[in-house]
């Protein structure tokens, strides 16, 4: 079996912070180091993503090229993940002639299957700039809840728009209201492939079933997708220059582009029925690389991972294999691997807040292994989790140091001031206890590699960890110390010695640096026997987190924190509800204007279409009202139906999500959304003054 895996292109518009390591590298790279270490054929491709248009706003921005901001942030996001010590074996960026070269192949060969088709359409054009606005080069606002809309996506109600609905368009390089002009543009027949999507995800056996689910969702409502955009900065469609493709169409063709960076191995990973083309015709072939000369049957032969974060599991179930499945040449994913989102300190990461922490900031200050740990640790891979400086220190501190680092320390110090090496014992004489523990050991083999291989990354340092603890407890009750037989004393001691090779073994591919520098106090390789050489003088390898360091990082976040006018709200036409500081004061007559009172819920249900709104029937006393919420995803409707809650009875009525409401919801709360209730019960219709 080939394995290849991949983790998603990191955009060069920024650094990477814990998200990105949590979401998808440390994953990757564990999963990449454990197949490796069992003698898997493994590679690990990744690289950086240059294109699209927030890189383009970026150089304009800072008053540069766009090739000068990717070559700083390549190098960066590849310092960072070599600072996590995750490894590639190729890693490229798309900005790149291999790429290039790629993604028109793959186009030209899109445009030869049928998949590809030219359609005239309306576009945003400034007059000023001279040039069409593609994607987030336009702002304004969403015609359907009145909310801050870029390009295409509405922030507000979530609502995927046709940039020319847009209300009081501005162009948000030189703010001039744009004319909209007609253009031909590139689509992908992506509908046409409803049902050989279905039948691929239905059909996949590895693919978790949250990846499925949402997958088979959009397959039902599958659009044709525009993959032509009137910029420069891309890669040009082959058969109109004037047009670069969408990102989102030649982005994951780097996958495929950078495993060619290896050479003509990269057939054998991708290239569809390889192993048959390659017998079957091997004159074509006559280069290859003969490692397998068996044959085995290409369907089994090899499988490729996606690890990504959840915001693209779509783009990576659906639209890429939809891609390759119009391609027809290449292999389609096996597994897709969704790594939930990370908040920190219970807030959603944001960089323009500067609520965030990079991953520079961190191994400056801390172990890399460290985080590698704790993100693993603190939550299963496929939910969110949070990431909070205490609660960090204290898992490193009170389970990782005082568990696994305690049971490794006190049998190196013990063993090494007895007998200054590994003693090896004679496995049939050991006492039933020692047999007892050595059989843990194995068991634990056997679910960290189950855990390992089915993602669950939580339980598997939780079954290293169980590992540890039995043998803190045989430790404390051989008591060594008092063991007067030499022989007694080799076999207990050899006992543990075995205990924490497994260990270091497991643990190796979550914590590749520590890892190996106790092993080389022992040494010792990266596997399961031990050798008896010369123990080094142990010294303390794991190191406690001290107060004083979490405090630094503490009062560096909320220093670097951004008040919360700031980052959003900054262009010339948003004048939506500019959040906190520096209203203005009001008058009680202006609180008089507002009609607020105590409504029931009466009914509630979901709106399909959109990500954020419920759609809700209230009583307000003298009658009803049907109001739209944004409260999806933090109150089910069923736990609703019954609730008291404030209303604004005298908004103008509007439609969200083409569904009309009559009156505000009030709600307070960013990423825990608490409906606002009157605090006795008292009678519905209730004034608010
Ligand atoms: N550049 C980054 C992201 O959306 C995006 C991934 C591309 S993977 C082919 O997280
Ligand atoms: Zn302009």
């Amino acid at each position: 079996m080939k394995y290849l895996i991949t983790t998603a292109l990191a955009y060069t518009n920024g650094p990477l912070h814990l998200g990105h390591a949590r979401s998808t590298y440390i994953p990757a790279d564990i999963m990449t180091r454990y197949l490796k270490l069992k003698g898997e054929d493994v590679i690990h491709v990744g690289g950086t993503d240059n294109h699209g248009v927030p890189i383009t706003l970026t150089a304009e921005k800072e008053g540069v090229t766009p090739e000068d901001i990717v070559e700083k942030y390549h190098n960066e996001i590849k310092h960072d993940l070599d600072s996590l010590n995750v490894v590639f074996d190729s890693f490229g960026r798309t900005h790149s002639d291999i790429h290039i070269k790629t993604a028109q192949e793959f186009y030209k060969k899109l445009r030869e299957n049928g998949y590809i088709y030219e359609k005239e359409i309306e576009q945003f054009y400034c007059p000023k700039c001279d040039r069409f606005l593609a994607d987030r080069y336009v702002e304004g606002t969403c015609p359907f809840c009145d909310g801050e809309a870029r390009g295409d996506h509405c922030e507000v109600c979530g609502r995927h728009l046709e940039p020319t609905e847009l209300i009081d368009p501005y162009c948000v390089h030189c703010n001039a209201k744009p004319e909209i002009r007609k253009t031909t543009h590139y689509f992908f027949k992506l509908s046409a492939l409803n049902s050989d999507l279905e039948e691929y995800i239905k059909s996949s056996e590895e693919m978790p079933e949250h990846v499925k689910n949402l997958a088979l969702r959009w397959i039902e409502e599958l659009h044709d997708w525009d993959i032509s955009r009137d910029i420069k900065w891309g890669v040009p469609i082959p058969e109109n220059p004037n047009q670069v493709m969408y990102v989102w169409l030649e982005a994951p063709i780097g996958y495929i582009s950078f495993t060619k960076q290896l050479g003509d191995v990269w057939k054998e990973y991708w290239l569809k029925n390889y192993e048959n083309l390659r017998f079957s015709n091997p004159v074509g072939y006559e280069n290859q690389r003969f490692s397998n000369p068996v044959g085995k049957e290409n369907e089994e032969d090899v499988k490729i991972y996606h690890f990504i974060g959840k915001d693209i599991t779509v783009h990576h179930s659906v639209f890429w294999p939809g891609m390759i499945l119009a391609n027809g040449d290449y292999n389609l994913p096996s597994s897709v691997i969704s790594g939930g989102y990370l908040t920190l300190e219970g807030r959603k990461m944001s960089t323009s807040k500067k609520w965030v922490v990079w991953v520079k900031d961190f191994v400056e200050n801390f172990e890399s292994d460290y985080l590698r740990y704790f993100l693993m640790i603190n939550a299963p891979l496929n939910r969110d989790s949070d990431f909070s400086w205490d609660e960090f220190q204290k898992r490193i501190n009170t389970e990782l140091i005082d568990i696994i680092g305690n049971f490794i320390h006190r049998t190196l110090v013990f063993t090494q001031r007895k007998f200054k090496e590994v003693p090896i014992a004679d496995k049939e004489s050991l006492k039933e206890e020692d047999k007892a523990l050595l059989m843990k050991c194995e068991e634990t083999l056997t679910n960290v590699d189950k855990n390992i291989r089915s993602y669950n990354f939580k339980d598997a340092l939780m079954n290293i960890i169980h590992l540890a603890k039995e043998g803190n407890t045989y430790f404390q009750s051989m008591e060594p110390w008092t063991i007067k037989d030499e022989t007694r004393l080799k076999e207990v001691l050899y006992t543990c010695c075995t205990v924490v090779k497994y260990i270091l073994y497991l643990l190796y591919p979550f914590m590749p640096k520590k890892t190996l520098e106790i092993l080389d106090l022992m040494g010792e390789e990266v596997d399961l026997e031990l050798r008896g050489k010369k123990l080094k003088k142990p010294k303390v390898i794991f190191k406690k987190v001290e107060d004083e360091d979490i405090k630094k990082m503490k009062e560096k976040l909320m220093a670097s924190k951004e008040p919360k006018t700031d980052g959003k709200n900054k262009g010339k036409n948003k004048t939506k509800k500019s959040n906190g500081e520096k209203m203005e004061l009001i008058g009680i007559d202006y609180f008089d204007n507002l009609d607020l009172r105590v409504a029931q819920i009466l009914e509630a249900e979901d709106i399909p279409k959109s990500k954020k709104l419920l759609k809700l029937i209230v009583d307000i006393g003298d009658e009803k009202r049907q109001v739209v919420a944004g409260i999806k995803g933090h109150y089910e409707p069923e736990e609703l139906v019954g609730k008291k809650i404030v209303l604004v009875c005298n908004l103008k009525p509007a439609k969200l999500c083409g569904v009309e409401s009559q009156g505000m919801v009030l709600a307070a709360g960013d990423d825990v959304v608490a409906l606002l209730t009157p605090d006795k019960d008292v009678p519905v219709g209730s004034k608010i003054c």
